[in-house]
């Protein structure tokens, strides 16, 4: 689907260390501030316990996972939105990406380098939120500019962008991100879309806590987590040390030390399900001897278009979709079993598809 989760936050905060960790790439994490100065691009699978269940009834040769492209992204520090650190550059790297997670430290240690001298979230992640403002209040000023002329040649059009940009400018000067100004027709949807403002992307704050705080936080991370709830805003705790570590471990080992931290799982896994879900995705499967799958959709598309994820011929011929779900698997095992209890539902084109459907397309051609 080519949608992309960019890692947002303050230098040295341990944004290349949690990339690293979800992307095994081993892009350079270091002790100094402006490590990474061109972004790094890794695809992460999207853990699902679906599939091995799905592959439990279903024998296959393959399973494959959902993805998910995450971007690694320069630190970003005050007057960042005036070039300060490249600043221009590196909002340039997160306008290219559909969905912010911010990493925030939340953790002390007095070997790491705050770039601003001392641990305090709340003022690191408004000093983020304060530059991406900024940055955007730039673009709606000059659209609302632009606006203004053309409102005076009386287009009925250009009246209402105007009062959009106005909005939208009002709320950035306020100091408030633009996901807060809800376009209320197609047409502002489309000039929001346009504008490609960075505090338009959805967010998702990643606390980086120290070993000794999982699995819950520590009072560091629980003012991010209260932040975020306020705003309505979704967070995780992570700890980007012990997750690196965690990389090379598999079987007893791996659950070993998940237990040494009173984790049921790696948090990562938690983290990219939450950014999947911030992008607006949800997985559908297909099962079959050859391969158990998953595919990505956004949320709300329709039979065809999940045919066409898979193959554009699968959408353009698309006659109906068998569909079942898990819970009919579970119940009775196998496919056949499935049809022969007039469980196996057949879905036209105006289906809208739900998480966790198991599909077979028809199509003609
Ligand atoms: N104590 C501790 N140190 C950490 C943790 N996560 C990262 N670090 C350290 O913090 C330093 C910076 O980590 P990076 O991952 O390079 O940070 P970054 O945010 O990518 O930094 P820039 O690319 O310079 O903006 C490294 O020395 C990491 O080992 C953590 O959970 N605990
Ligand atoms: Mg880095």
């Amino acid at each position: 689907m080519g949608l992309s989760v960019g890692i947002v936050g303050l230098p040295n905060v341990g944004k290349s260390t949690i990339f690293n960790a979800l992307t095994r790439a081993g892009a350079p994490s270091a002790n100094y501030p402006f490590c990474t100065i061109d972004p790094n691009v890794g695809i992460v699978p999207v853990p699902d316990p679906r599939l091995e269940e799905i592959s439990s009834y279903i024998t296959t040769r393959q399973v494959t996972h959902a993805t998910v492209e995450v971007v690694d992204i320069a630190g970003l520090v005050k007057g960042a939105s005036k070039g300060e650190g490249l600043g221009n550059k590196f909002l340039a790297n997160i306008r290219e990406t559909d969905a912010i997670l911010m990493v925030v430290r939340c953790f002390e240690d007095e070997n790491v380098v705050h770039v601003d001298g001392s641990v305090d979230p709340l003022r690191d992640v408004e000093v983020i939120e304060l530059e991406l403002i900024y940055a955007d209040l730039e673009t709606a000023e000059k659209r609302l500019d632009r606006a203004r002329k053309i409102a005076r040649t009386g287009k009925a059009e250009a009246k209402a962008e105007l009062a959009f940009a106005e909005r939208l400018v009002e709320a950035l000067g306020d100091g408030r991100p633009a996901r807060t100004v809800a376009p209320h027709n197609e047409g502002e949807r489309e000039i929001l879309h346009d504008m490609h403002l960075l505090t338009a992307k959805p967010v998702l704050y990643c606390c980086n806590v120290d070993d000794r705080s999982l699995p819950d936080g520590n009072e560091l991370s629980a003012r991010v987590v209260a932040r975020a709830a306020e705003h309505g805003e979704r967070s995780v705790i992570v700890s980007g040390r012990i997750e690196e570590e965690m990389l090379g471990l598999a079987g007893d080992e791996l659950r070993e030390m998940l237990a040494v931290y009173g984790l049921d799982e790696p948090a990562l896994n938690k983290l990219i399900r939450a950014c999947y879900e911030l992008l607006g995705l949800q997985s559908f499967f297909t099962a079959e001897e050859k391969e158990v799958r998953a595919w990505t959709i956004r949320r709300g598309a329709t039979a065809p278009q999940a045919a066409g994820v898979i193959h554009t011929d699968f959408e353009r011929g698309f006659i109906r979709a068998n569909v079942y779900s898990i819970d009919d698997l579970r119940h009775y095992r196998t496919e056949a079993a499935i049809k022969a209890a007039g469980k196996l539902r057949s879905e036209g084109k105006d289906y809208v598809m739900r998480d966790g459907d198991i599909v077979r397309f028809l199509f003609d051609g």
